[in-house]
């Protein structure tokens, strides 16, 4: 039981809205599509179709309270080793997203980009990926940047590669070798890193996306399924990154 002291004007609750500390970078991975399919006696694809259009209002959402940069991890270099169906079905996303939704993200000012391994994906899903990105190119704002056969340990090692071979060729000195160059040789040279990285179906892992880049990022975690996930919950992990914040700048 609580004791109440009446003679103290209750303090009146600080209500939590998203006004500072917006997260610049927010990452995700949207897990749990083929789970959400399966409870529905669905197949998997059903899953991804859905978790497609929850993208959509992720992405309105995201516009809409300030962030500046939404990275989603759509297709690892893990992903391969699905069934060739659910693969194929899969890379037709991107065309079919176009399709439905890049109307939407123009009016909004969205810039589509991509991190990964650009070349391992299909021609046709290229195609559609490449027609997006021209079309977005001039848009200031917010960056809809999709992780497309992507995996970190694999990028980090082709930094290593590249790294190697400048100093090899003479033109990177070994002792020019820092953080911030290394840094430089990511993905993400232009993005920077995540301020909160957002995962939902209940896995609490890394599964090796963006290992560098979140080593001091805020980390949630949902159980809800990405097709059930929604602005509201967007907006709890939100509130969720503010409180850390504040609770840290306190100290
Ligand atoms: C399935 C849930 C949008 C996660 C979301 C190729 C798995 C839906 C795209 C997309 C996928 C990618 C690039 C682009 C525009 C849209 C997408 C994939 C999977 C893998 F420029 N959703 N989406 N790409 N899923």
């Amino acid at each position: 039981m609580s004791i109440r002291w009446p003679f103290f004007k209750k303090k009146k609750k600080k209500t939590t809205e998203l006004t500072e500390d917006i997260p610049k970078h927010v990452a995700i991975i949207m897990d749990g599509n083929g789970r959400w399919a399966k409870r529905r006696g669905l197949p998997r694809i059903a899953g991804h179709k859905e978790g497609m259009d929850v993208v959509r209002d992720i992405v309105i959402a995201a516009t809409e309270s300030g962030v500046e940069i939404l990275t989603l991890y759509a297709f690892s270099t893990e992903n391969w080793r699905r069934p060739k169906a659910e693969v194929d079905f899969l890379m037709k996303l991107p065309k079919e997203f176009m399709h439905v939704y890049l109307p939407e993200m123009i009016e909004n000012h969205v810039k589509i980009d991509t991190i990964g391994e650009f070349k391992g994906l299909p021609d046709h899903t290229r195609d559609a990926i490449n027609h997006a990105k021209e079309k977005t190119k001039d848009n200031k704002g917010l960056i809809l940047n999709f992780a497309l056969n992507y995996g970190s340990r694999n990028e980090i090692v082709k930094a290593v590669k590249e790294i190697s071979n400048h100093v090899n060729t003479g033109t990177l000195k070994i002792e020019n070798i820092d953080e911030e160059l290394f840094s430089s040789y990511l993905y993400t040279k232009n993005i920077g890193e995540p301020d909160l990285l957002i995962r939902t179906s209940g896995e609490v892992r890394l599964s090796n996306f963006l290992l560098w880049q979140l080593a001091y990022t805020e980390l949630w975690f949902t159980n809800e399924l990405w097709p059930d996930f929604n602005e509201e919950l967007f907006e709890k992990a939100m509130i969720d990154y503010q409180a850390r914040k504040r609770r840290f700048g306190g100290i």
